[in-house]
């Protein structure tokens, strides 16, 4: 592990794609590994681009990388989409395949596996746009469809958010999950080469009116073709607006700590929920509970606080035990 540490230090690509693949496979050693590199995390913007399957998010964050690029900003692409695994559209698989062989390498895409439950599957990544952090990228994008909970909780690892919408068929702002609407930061109305895109935009225009009174930050709307490049740079624009906007409010600090303090639940669930499993394995008496529970014997409110105070009990003693051998 320390030998992959030294290489992950060291920029090797591979040795943050191995790190990944720990982190994706949940293998052992994985809290040690995020431990070890968090010192050198947060220094990465997070930028999230989400919208239906189709919408050209792909497309639109390899254009967004490849402006990013030309001002010399290192770029990590999570990709979380299982129904369309990021290629490296047109202008970024070519200059990824000239870096190939150039010493700066400054664009690293990862499409992340579907395997494992979604929950699991937010939690990974949020894991691993840590990891692209500490590797020391400047910019990391988020991408993933707007389908479900998941993918929603996935966006609250962004500072900023872009959700694109397309004058397709059946997007209509009326069709659009209501979730998904109150993250966007930012709206871009993708394909507008196409007709109907002045038309979706005025529909979010108008639903932001009807929305948006109370907070300072109004979501701009940009027309954008990934096809043509239009907008692009406008796009960019308003994130950086918006990520100037959170800075000088102070809401980017608040939003990053109030991000830790809820990781930091969030690991302590994991480890208490890992404790109780071994716990479950060890003891009679917990399952003495369970058991107690299946047939009636007793209500699973009294086994559950019954095994509460076990598990706590009993992880004290060995911690004592420990203590008293070392
Ligand atoms: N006409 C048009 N087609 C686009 C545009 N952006 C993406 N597409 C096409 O839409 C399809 C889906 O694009 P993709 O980026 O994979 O969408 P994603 O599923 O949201 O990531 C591809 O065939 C793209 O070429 C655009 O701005 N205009
Ligand atoms: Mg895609």
């Amino acid at each position: 592990m320390q030998d992959l540490l030294k290489r992950f230090w060291a920029g090797e690509h591979r040795a943050l794609a191995r790190l990944i693949s720990i982190l994706e496979n949940e293998e052992s050693g994985r809290d040690e590994l995020m431990r070890q590199i968090f010192s050198q995390t947060g220094r990465a913007y997070i930028l999230g681009v989400t919208g239906s399957p189709g919408a050209g998010k792909s497309s639109l964050v390899d254009r967004l990388t490849f402006l990013l690029r030309r001002r010399d900003l290192k770029v990590g692409i999570v990709a979380v989409d299982p129904t369309s695994p990021f290629s490296g559209g047109a202008l970024l698989g070519d200059r990824i395949r000239m870096q190939e062989h150039a010493v700066d390498q400054g664009v690293f895409i990862r499409s992340m596996g579907t395997r494992g439950s979604l929950g699991g599957l937010a939690n990974t990544t949020k894991e691993v746009v840590r990891a692209m952090d500490a590797f020391g990228f400047d910019w990391v994008i988020v991408e993933t469809v707007g389908v479900g909970q998941a993918e929603l909780d996935i966006m609250h690892v962004a500072d900023s958010v872009v959700v694109v919408l397309t004058p397709g068929a059946g997007d209509s702002i009326q069709t659009i999950k209501a979730g998904i609407m109150e993250i966007a930061d930012i709206f871009a109305v993708n394909k507008s080469d196409l007709p109907g895109a002045d038309k979706v935009a005025l529909e979010v225009e108008m639903m932001l009116d009807l929305h948006t009174a109370e907070t300072p930050w109004r979501p701009p709307v940009i027309k954008t073709s990934s096809v043509t490049g239009a907008g692009v740079e406008d796009l960019l624009s308003a994130v950086e607006k918006h990520r100037a906007y959170l800075m000088e409010k102070g809401l980017f600090q608040k939003r990053r700590e109030a991000r830790l303090r809820s990781e930091t639940l969030e690991i302590l669930d994991r480890q208490w929920q890992q404790l109780v499993r071994k716990e479950m394995k060890l003891s009679e008496e917990v399952n003495g509970l369970l058991e107690k529970v299946a047939r009636r014997k007793i209500d699973p409110y009294t086994a559950a606080s019954s095994i509460l105070d076990y598990v706590v009990a009993n992880s004290n003693l060995r911690s004592k035990k420990e203590a008293g051998a070392g």
